[in-house]
């Protein structure tokens, strides 16, 4: 349904209904799944959560990848923790986007044949330990600062997906900080992986909030709906201002020379990413890419025999509800 959606060209709307919509939308009202919505705001909200929710699922990879090799006992049950919670995230965000008529399988499908996106950050590799400190401290961050503000996004099962998500966050977002303390307090060598793991992830963090506003397609119309909340660059520059002083504190230097605080707009300046590498990560050419999207493949064929399992078993419920009737 949503493949036909997205070709659909057929975008005519109810002037009247449109206005309505709106003003439901200006007065601060949550749309529910029942109630009337233009096509677009459907189409924008499927893409906007259902790649939200590949992206919990696919950023379930590079910390997957290191549960065997955890330091300790604790952390290790610290991370599978962590890693299952992302897997509920994803959940949550599935069943909201099903709401809007579009089923887990279709969206898995379109994320596999290249319809769909996942958060750029999970196409950078994860390489040493340190860097399950930088995904804690900053992509767990920078995704705080991202969904707090959209548990009062205008859509009511996204918005309240967000609660509990958010919650979760803060603790993935703690746990990550602590491994960074406990990195940089260690020996010269643990200090010095935890400095190159945020020279490695400090720009593909800053892209995880999107193109600059000028160059973001969707903003205006996203945050007349109220689907968005801030604007891209907005929350960029809040997870800069809030991400320096912690680095100060861990005694790490955040790679950009440029790194200044603005007295007169009680903000820092600061360098954007290589927008360029951004776009070509979008594109797929991300040095973790094609690892992430095979591993999705493999996972969506070994389960197919429990999807089967799972539709055998209903089938044969119903026909045992009928054969009582
Ligand atoms: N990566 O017009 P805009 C997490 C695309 S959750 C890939 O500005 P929009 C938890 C965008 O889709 C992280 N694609 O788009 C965790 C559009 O392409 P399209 C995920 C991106 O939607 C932590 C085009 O660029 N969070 O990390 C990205 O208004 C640790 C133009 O861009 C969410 O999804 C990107 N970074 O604003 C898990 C939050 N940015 O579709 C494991 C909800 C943009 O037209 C471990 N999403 N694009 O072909 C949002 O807030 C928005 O969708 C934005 C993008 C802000 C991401």
């Amino acid at each position: 349904m949503y493949a036909q959606m997205i070709k659909s060209e057929e975008t005519y709307e109810d002037p009247k209904k449109l206005m309505a919509f709106q003003a439901r939308i200006d007065d601060g009202d949550r749309i529910e799944p029942k109630d009337w919505m233009p096509k677009g705001y459907r189409k924008t909200l499927i893409r906007q959560i259902g790649q939200h929710a590949h992206s919990e699922i696919v950023g379930q990879l590079p910390e997957g990848n290191w549960i065997t090799r955890a330091p300790s006992l604790e952390r290790k049950a610290i991370l599978l923790a962590k890693v299952q919670d992302e897997a509920g995230h994803g959940l949550y965000l599935y069943c909201a986007a099903e709401t809007l008529g579009v089923s887990r399988d279709e969206l898995t499908e379109m994320l596999l044949n290249g319809q769909m996106k996942y958060s750029s950050i999970f196409s950078y590799p994860a390489l040493t330990w340190a860097d399950m400190g930088v995904i804690g401290w900053l992509i767990d961050g920078a995704a705080i600062l991202n969904q707090v503000p959209l548990q009062r996004t205008s859509y009511g099962p996204y918005a309240r997906a967000m609660v509990r998500i958010c919650k979760e966050e803060s603790f993935h977002q703690r746990q990550g900080f602590d491994i960074m303390i406990k990195m940089v307090n260690g020996t010269a060598e643990q200090k010095h992986m935890a400095q190159d793991a945020l020279n490695r992830l400090w720009y593909p963090s800053l892209m995880m909030f999107g193109p600059p506003d000028a160059e973001s397609v969707h903003s205006e119309q996203s945050m007349r709906w109220k689907i968005k909340i801030n604007s891209n660059d907005e929350l960029r520059q809040k997870f800069v201002n809030q991400t320096v002083p912690q680095a100060e504190y861990l005694g790490l230097s955040i790679p950009d020379i440029n790194l200044n605080w603005n007295e007169r707009k009680q903000s820092y300046d600061f360098s954007q990413p290589d927008w360029s590498e951004f776009f070509d990560v979008l594109e797929g050419n991300g040095p973790a890419s094609v690892d992430r999207i095979e591993a999705r493949q493999a996972a969506w064929e070994d389960g197919a025999w429990v999807r089967e399992a799972r539709i055998a078993h209903a089938e044969k419920k119903n026909m045992a509800i009928l054969a009582a009737e």
